[in-house]
């Protein structure tokens, strides 16, 4: 929809359309009761800060709704197809996507979530690079960095949803 629209709509639709960018609820009425924006940069911006810092159980709900990289989103929610691109990149058949898998299950089993990165616009290579660094961080570094990437996944989202 255009920024006009967005700005404009009731509030629970509004809401809604958030939803499939990120499922956290402070984020979405933040952003919600701070329309109207001037531009879909001035969203974009706000929405890149909206509800710092996002609490564990905030972490974990919008965690939910990603698949594994290297997992196929199934469905045609609006969110699964969004997902489905972002993993464009990542061919779930060859060594780097058998290595993948083995670097999920080793963050799932020191951190307890799933792991998770912006995939738009990287490769599996980098991805699967960014994973095995990733696995030598502490907790309170990764929930900095889970946070970051959820915003940036919001981000690129929230450009398909709101035009300019
Ligand atoms: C995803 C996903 O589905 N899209 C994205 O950018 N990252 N999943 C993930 N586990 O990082």
């Amino acid at each position: 929809m255009r920024l006009e629209q967005f700005n404009s709509i009731p509030s629970a639709d509004a809401a809604e359309a958030l939803r499939p960018c990120l499922d956290i609820e402070r984020w979405r009425n933040a952003i919600v009761d701070a329309r109207p924006f001037d531009s879909r940069d001035a969203l974009i911006g706000f929405a890149a800060e909206a509800a710092t810092p996002f609490t564990d159980e905030e972490l974990e709900q919008a965690l939910s709704h990603h698949p594994r990289i290297g997992d196929r989103a199934t469905g045609q929610s609006a969110e699964a197809s969004m997902s489905r691109n972002e993993q464009s990149g990542v061919d779930t058949s060859d060594d780097v996507a058998a290595a993948l898998a083995e670097g999920n299950r080793a963050y799932e089993a020191k951190f307890d979530r799933v792991f998770l990165i912006r995939a738009a616009g990287r490769s599996a290579d980098e991805i699967l690079a960014a994973l095995t660094e990733r696995l030598g961080n502490t907790a309170e570094e990764e929930q900095a960095i889970v946070d970051q990437q959820l915003r940036e996944i919001a981000s690129l989202r929230l450009e398909g949803v709101v035009s300019a």
